[in-house]
């Protein structure tokens, strides 16, 4: 040890490269994690890299966006934030190298640079202060450039520092000192890190959420007897949802598919959120959280599917939702001749868009509260959310809603419609097999086959399967529970042949209607296709 020091204080060598690298690393770090602890403390200014994701979500355009985002329940959202602060850390590596060699000035310039983005960045949400995020953005790019220098100087040859330590003996400025304020700086980053992830704590909306209690939901006292919310059993009488592995008739909250935009899920404090009616309307008028509870509520059985789910894919459920019909609240509001297009928007500004006369067959619309007897999950679009029957959500099934317009058809696109995606969105009939699992091994002889099929709001009349192909159609069993508005629950009970087999399954719907034969992928309105899995029987 004493024998590498005393060799170190005798030369003055040129540092190794990615000491310079190593400092601007560690510089970003301490700026992204002072970005985390506003984060965590504000409750609603996002962190830097949070700030950039959901601004470069936002840019991006149609294709791109059309493949990632719209059902980014988990890739290209999942992996976007790690790329931000990988590419920010490789960036800072490159300033902290080009201040070891040239000058500091080049890295405060970048840091610079970095805080204004921050600024930006974090300010455009539309949940956050303006003025708070860019002045935080702002002191992080600071503590950056700070840590920033503190290094430099403690290395031996830090000849161009602009004037700071320009003695290269400077007690101060070894190897050794270098390493450990290094790792000083680091200590502080995961310090940091973990104070924010102590600190976040639950936000208002999660606490409020937790208070409430959905059978005080509604004005629904007045109805002697009738309980308002039926907590559906695990299991829904008269269904098919013993099978194991089927798609239960109900999706539980825990396991219904999620799909948003929203890079970190709005957290909507009710007390402080309301709901406006804009536009093309008679008498405008904004209703808070308590006087939608206040109001008569329906609950109905809905299924709900995503553009983007695939054949066979799994971004569709079927929930109770609980809520105020649309219609209702237009009434108040006085729909005036001209307006063309149902228009909702959320918190984080997010927006879909339908024609209202789809609202003239009587099917439900709802601006819903309630999910499967639990206020809706902060996920599913706490405090209030639409839900139109036969509509796919990117059209119609706005979460964190707080705005609903009506507008002339060609006065406003919705989010997706200039990424690409049809402006109309009625769902299409569809069918998936659940259980034999796809390519995999049966016992030879008696067994079920089953799985679901939807075609809201017009129902399903019969299901169909095929053994092989061109084999020939057999009607499935359809089971009791469900409207026009819900999936089914469909079975054969097979009595499979040894052998390889493509069980294949196309559904007729309520108006005789065959599911189309596609195929079609989910650009632009939708996925077309007869479901297949393989099995062998032995
Ligand atoms: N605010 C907001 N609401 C939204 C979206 C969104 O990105 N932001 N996505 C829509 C889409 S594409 C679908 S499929 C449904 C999914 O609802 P879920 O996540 O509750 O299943 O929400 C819709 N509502
Ligand atoms: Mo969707």
């Amino acid at each position: 040890m004493t024998a590498v020091e005393s060799h170190e204080e005798r030369t003055v060598p040129d540092h190794p490269r990615w000491y310079g690298a190593l400092a601007g690393v560690l510089a970003a770090l301490v700026a992204l994690i002072f970005g985390e602890l506003v984060e965590a403390i504000s409750d609603s200014i996002p962190g830097l890299v949070l700030g950039m994701g959901e601004w470069i979500l936002d840019i991006t355009p149609g294709r791109a966006a059309r493949e990632g985002i719209e059902n980014l329940g988990s890739n290209a959202k999942g992996s976007l934030l790690p790329g931000i602060t990988i590419v920010a850390l490789l960036l800072a590596a490159l300033l902290g190298d080009l201040a070891r060699r040239r000058s500091i000035w080049f890295s405060v310039a970048g840091f610079a640079v970095f805080g204004l983005l921050g600024g930006f960045t974090t300010a455009r949400n539309p949940q956050s202060p303006a003025f708070a995020s860019w002045f935080w953005a702002i002191v992080a790019a600071g503590l950056g450039v700070a840590t920033l220098v503190l290094l430099l100087t403690r290395m031996h040859r830090p000849t161009r520092l602009a004037g700071v330590l320009e003695d290269p003996r400077d007690p101060r400025a070894t190897r050794r000192a270098f390493l450990s304020w290094s790792a000083g700086a680091g200590a502080v980053a995961v310090t940091g890190l973990a104070v924010a992830d102590r600190v976040e704590g639950r936000s208002a909306a999660e606490i409020a959420r937790g208070e409430l209690d959905v059978s005080d939901f509604g004005a629904t006292t007045s109805v002697p007897g009738a309980s308002p919310v039926a907590v559906p059993d695990p299991i829904t009488p008269g269904s098919f949802d013993e099978i194991d592995g089927i798609g239960r008739f109900i999706t539980p909250n825990d396991t219904f598919y999620r799909i948003d935009t929203a890079l970190s899920v709005p957290q909507v404090d009710p007390d402080s959120w309301s709901l406006s009616f804009t536009g093309m309307v008679d008498n405008p008028y904004t209703l808070t959280f308590e006087e939608i509870l206040a109001m008569d509520l329906e609950e109905q059985v809905v299924t709900l599917s995503c553009v983007s789910n695939e054949v066979g894919g799994g971004l569709v459920g079927t929930a109770t939702w609980l809520g105020v019909p649309i219609t209702t609240l237009l009434e108040r509001a006085g729909v005036q001749d001209g307006a063309e297009q149902f228009v909702g928007r959320s918190v984080d500004d997010w927006t879909a868009g339908f024609p209202l006369d789809v609202l003239d067959d009587g099917r439900n619309a709802m601006l819903a509260v309630a999910m499967n007897g639990e206020p809706l999950p902060i996920i599913h679009g706490f405090p209030a959310r639409l839900v139109v029957a036969g509509l796919y959500g990117y059209v119609s099934a706005v979460k964190w809603i707080e705005e609903i317009n009506l507008n002339t058809w060609d006065g406003f696109n919705g989010y997706w419609v200039p990424r690409g995606w049809s402006k109309l969105g009625p769902i299409k009939t569809m069918s998936r097999i659940d259980v034999p699992r796809h390519r995999t091994d049966i016992p030879a002889g008696p067994t079920a086959v089953a799985g679901v099929a939807w075609s809201p709001p017009r129902g399903i009349q019969r299901v169909e399967l095929e053994f092989n192909v061109d084999d020939g159609w057999h009607e499935c069993e359809i089971a009791a529970p469900g409207t026009d508005e819900t999936w089914v629950q469909w079975k054969y009970e097979w009595d499979a042949p040894p052998g390889e087999h493509v069980l294949r399954v196309r559904a007729i719907d309520g108006d005789g209607e065959l599911q189309p034969l596609g195929p079609k992928s989910v650009a632009p309105d939708g996925a077309e296709g007869w479901h297949v899995h393989q099995v062998r029987a032995t």
